[in-house]
């Protein structure tokens, strides 16, 4: 009972953060060419500028590879650092481009014109409450995936 309860929690959580993110990266908004090589997110779950280039992707439908880099990760921050020069989520890498860029504004207007050949709609433009609309949608589900936390390797 008390997992049902959490569930439920975590469903309620779930549906608050995607209301105050206005469900954008439900819907697919052009359907790109998959590029060669898998495009490389360096991502923090918890940011809201990740979250922005997280809906993006879906938007386009691109597959992209996501190396989860919470606060006190061991997996991936030290290798984004030495790509990019300093430990800052979003990071996107785009060998197909030879791309490296922070700023989740200028990730969202590349992946749009490089792989949709088109601005950003007016539904994914960076709006100035977002940083703080996001950040409260972050909080509602309890800051997951802000900070690093112990787990076992798959074997
Ligand atoms: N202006 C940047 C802001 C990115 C930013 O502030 N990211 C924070 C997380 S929300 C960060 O990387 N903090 C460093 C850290 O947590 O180690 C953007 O739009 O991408």
């Amino acid at each position: 009972m008390p997992n049902l309860l959490a569930h439920n929690v975590n469903v309620l959580g779930s549906v608050t953060t995607s209301s105050l993110s206005a469900w954008r990266g439900c819907m697919v908004v052009e359907k790109c060419v998959q590029p060669e090589l898998p495009i490389i997110l360096y991502d923090m779950e918890a940011c809201p500028f990740c979250r922005r280039v997280r809906e993006a992707f879906t938007a386009l439908h691109l597959d992209v590879d996501i190396r989860p880099c919470p606060k006190g990760g061991q997996r991936f921050r030290a290798e984004a650092a030495e790509i990019g020069g300093k430990q800052q989520f979003p990071l996107l890498v785009d060998k197909n481009t030879d791309t490296v860029m922070y700023e989740s504004s200028d990730i969202v207007a590349y992946l749009f014109r490089e792989y949709a050949g088109r601005s950003v709609p007016k539904f994914y433009r960076g709006k100035p409450w977002q940083p703080a609309v996001g950040s409260v949608a972050s909080a509602v589900s309890a800051l997951r995936g802000l900070r690093a936390r112990v787990s076992s390797q798959p074997v």
